[in-house]
């Protein structure tokens, strides 16, 4: 038996990408962004609905805006056409766009920061969203203009896959794109459906609790992530995330993370 070799193999990879999740992660885009403008639009085509901030929450455990309006329309009896849906759809993502260009988003505490650390200690840093190219243009654009171009290497979004989070799809795009196996990255995530969609790609996912993170939802997730924090920039007793806690983190993060 050659245990210099074992040991060789079993050695954990360096960390080399960081890949987003957007919605919830980078920004608290779904409160203040998406909801307003999917009952702006509700108010518009005069369908009566409304979602406020408990019912959206409730919401989200359909991934996708389309889906969500359908799964909604279902939920209520309502006859939802899939002409209707793309209308509402489209025009949702219309409004959403003004809400973003008016600066009413900003990026969450710490994502610029250690965006540009992991960029300037050369990590490779990657996009992983449920949402449409055009939405995260537009966010990116507003909150941090022509840098996010020094940034991300790849972005890969809702239309690029045929099944959202939690299914992993867009993850194992986006190491197809990176030319990445998955054990030399990690994840940032918000939710559970990005936390079972990173791991069941074999990704090490670090979540950051926002608004919207149902935590009886992330207790359920058969996956474990490598941390949970309330912020990049800490609080809660809990300091600052830089990128040598992450190296740290991914170095210690389980084997069986890793495929
Ligand atoms: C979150 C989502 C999206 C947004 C709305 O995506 O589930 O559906 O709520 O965007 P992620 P669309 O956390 O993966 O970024 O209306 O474009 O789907
Ligand atoms: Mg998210």
């Amino acid at each position: 038996m050659n245990f210099g070799l074992d040991a060789k193999a079993e050695a954990p990879p360096e960390l080399r990408a960081l890949i987003w999740d957007v919605d919830g992660t980078l920004a608290e885009t779904e409160r203040d962004g998406h909801r307003v403008a999917f009952n702006e639009v509700f108010a518009e085509f005069g369908l009566g609905w409304h979602w406020d901030v408990d019912e959206y929450g409730r919401l989200l455990a359909v991934t996708g805006g389309r889906e969500r309006i359908r799964a909604y329309a279902r939920e209520r009896g309502a006859e939802c056409a899939p002409e209707l849906v793309e209308h509402l759809h489209r025009r949702k993502n219309a409004l959403y766009a003004r809400i973003v260009q008016r600066g009413f988003i900003e990026l969450r505490p710490g994502v610029q920061r250690l965006l540009r650390e992991a960029r300037d200690l050369g990590l490779r840093q990657a996009i992983a969203t449920t949402t449409s190219r055009a939405n995260v243009e537009v966010l990116l654009s507003a909150c941090l203009g022509p840098e996010a171009d020094t940034l991300f290497v790849t972005k890969v979004c809702g239309e690029d896959v045929r099944a959202k989070k939690p299914d992993p799809e867009v993850y194992r795009r986006v190491l197809s794109e990176l030319q990445l196996d998955a054990a030399s990255c990690v994840a940032v995530e918000d939710s559970e459906a990005g936390l079972y969609a990173a791991s069941a790609a074999g990704i090490a996912c670090i979540v950051t609790r926002g608004i919207y993170t149902d935590r009886a939802a992330l207790a359920r997730c058969p996956h474990r992530p490598i941390a949970v924090v309330e912020s990049l920039d800490g609080g809660d007793g809990q300091s600052a995330l830089l990128v040598e806690h992450l190296q740290a983190l991914h170095h210690a993060a389980p084997l069986r993370a890793r495929s």
